[in-house]
């Protein structure tokens, strides 16, 4: 709990077997988490349980892709603060503190991991990596006008849930450039968005994203047409929800934010 609120914790799982358990184990220690979820995206055999043994809750999504493994997650969980991270050795719950210290004034914090006396030996951070993430998020910030960001590709964040719930029925991508949807989705619902410094360290075992060059080449291209595209149309004209669902998203809220909500669709 922080402040009154329970806090969950969403793990995307794909090929961490060897240090689940690790991360599991760190999340739970922080103090302050009250459930930990382990989305098992076609993962190594195994992964499964270790999440298990280090006491996580594991949803299955088949559906293969980082987004959509984090999109997952986000919907099983049932905390008012949800942080989303990595478990494979790169983030440490430590710096969870910081989240959800900001919490306290943000709708959103995003973490950045571009600080150099944050980036430990070992971790994939070089020039290359560092300077493309600072320029993609140079021209982010340029785009919507927004609080200042130095990285588009960090995975480790918070989300308050009524955030969440107001951008959910926008989220589409499944793929690695998942993290600069939800960005953008936040810039443009305005909500109070801030990014902090985060520890990178070294990964345990092989990176399947921005291991190679030419991948993140690749990963870094799509983030710059999603964002830009998005900066073009706006909410306007992406997927809006089935009426239905509408009507359940706006009963939640008071009439003056619902209204707000509803005309702006
Ligand atoms: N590559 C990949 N990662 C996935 C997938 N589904 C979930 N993930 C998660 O996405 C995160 C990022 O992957 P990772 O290999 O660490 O890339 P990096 O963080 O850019 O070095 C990890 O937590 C994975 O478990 C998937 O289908 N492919
Ligand atoms: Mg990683």
């Amino acid at each position: 709990m922080w402040q009154q609120q329970r806090v969950s914790v969403i793990f995307p799982t794909y090929n961490e077997r060897d240090s689940l358990y690790a991360a599991c184990r760190d999340a739970w220690e922080c103090g302050f988490v009250d459930e930990v979820i382990v989305v098992d995206n076609n993962a190594a055999p195994g992964s499964a349980d270790e999440a298990r043994r280090g006491g996580a809750r594991v949803v299955r999504e088949t559906v293969q892709g980082y987004g959509s493994a984090i999109q997952r997650g986000l919907a099983e969980a049932t905390g008012d603060l949800l942080i989303v991270s990595e478990p494979d050795g790169t983030f440490s719950a430590h710096d969870f503190l910081k989240l959800l210290s900001y919490s306290d004034d943000f709708d959103v914090v995003y973490g950045s991991r571009t600080v150099l006396q944050l980036i430990w030996g070992g971790a994939n951070m070089g020039w290359f990596l560092r300077i493309g993430n600072m320029a993609v998020a140079k021209y982010t910030e340029l785009l919507f006008n927004t609080s200042q960001l130095s990285d588009v590709g960090c995975t480790l964040r918070l989300l308050r849930r009524s955030s969440y719930e107001q951008m959910r029925p926008y989220f589409t991508v499944k793929g690695s450039h998942f993290g600069p949807q939800m960005m953008a989705m936040s810039f443009l619902h305005g909500f109070r968005v801030i990014q902090i410094p985060v520890n990178y360290r070294r990964r345990v075992g092989e990176s399947s994203v921005t291991g190679s060059t030419t991948k993140a080449i690749g990963v870094g291209l799509r983030m710059i047409a999603l964002v830009s595209g998005l900066r073009l149309r706006g909410r306007r004209r992406v997927p809006v929800p089935a009426r239905h669902e509408w009507a359940v998203e706006l009963k939640g809220r008071s009439n003056e934010e619902a209204a707000v909500s509803a005309g702006s669709r």
